[in-house]
């Protein structure tokens, strides 16, 4: 009988919010990297796990879980801590930013982070110049609504670190090779480097093999 989950992760973009937040929170995980190059995600043992063929999954005694997002809300209610508010109030207003990092936000973010990063990391040819270009054009547009909020805020909700903040700015621990442009903007930079100084957030992967 043990009580500690399993946190099943590669180094990429998703994975890198539960695995923040695992750590930053001390929880008690086990990390099992899984090797998205040999095709581990979509074996039927691991899809057993998640049906998708995607990772982070956590498991929690019998409970199985998919989703980025989830995972870090379970992980903030198992530690009890602020990171997900206890109060109706501030968890719609973390809400809204996890909507928006899914829906608005990351997929630009992150086609940038995926054509720079992930492309040429698992040799699969050529930047797609359209696509990165519409995704920058975009990503800037993002950019600007989170200048906005953020001019005189330290964090997007409140002042303290919210789920809100990891899930927005995942993409940015990559915005040099990924090309997003924080430096024109100034209270997004500022914010940046906040979560920058957070153990963890520029290294946030567990020390195991074969991690990708
Ligand atoms: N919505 C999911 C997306 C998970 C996801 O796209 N994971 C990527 C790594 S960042 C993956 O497993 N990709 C492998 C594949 O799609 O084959 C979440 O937030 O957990």
């Amino acid at each position: 009988m043990t009580d500690r989950m399993v946190l099943h992760y590669a180094e990429t973009l998703m994975p890198r919010k539960a695995c923040f937040v695992a750590r930053h929170l001390r929880s008690p995980v086990d990390y099992r990297a899984v090797d998205l190059g040999r095709g581990e995600h979509k074996a039927p043992a691991f899809r057993g796990l998640n049906p998708n063929g995607k990772v982070p999954v956590l498991v929690d005694g019998d409970r199985v879980l998919w989703e980025s997002d989830a995972i870090m809300m379970h992980l903030a209610l198992a530690a009890g801590s602020d990171l997900w508010p206890a109060d109706g109030r501030g968890a719609v207003e973390v809400q809204r930013w996890l909507s928006w990092a899914a829906h608005e936000f990351n997929p630009q973010a992150g086609t940038l982070y995926f054509e720079h990063v992930i492309r040429p990391h698992f040799g699969m040819g050529e930047v797609d110049a359209a696509a990165d270009a519409a995704a920058r054009k975009r990503t800037r547009a993002g950019l600007a609504v989170l200048e906005r909020h953020l001019s005189g805020r330290t964090m997007l909700v409140g002042d303290r670190l919210t789920l809100a903040d990891v899930a927005v700015a995942i993409t940015f621990p990559y915005a040099a090779p990924a090309g997003i442009p924080l430096a024109d903007y100034p209270a997004v930079a500022n914010w940046n480097a906040r979560l920058e100084a957070l153990p963890f957030w520029l290294d946030p992967f567990p020390d195991t093999a074969a991690a990708h």
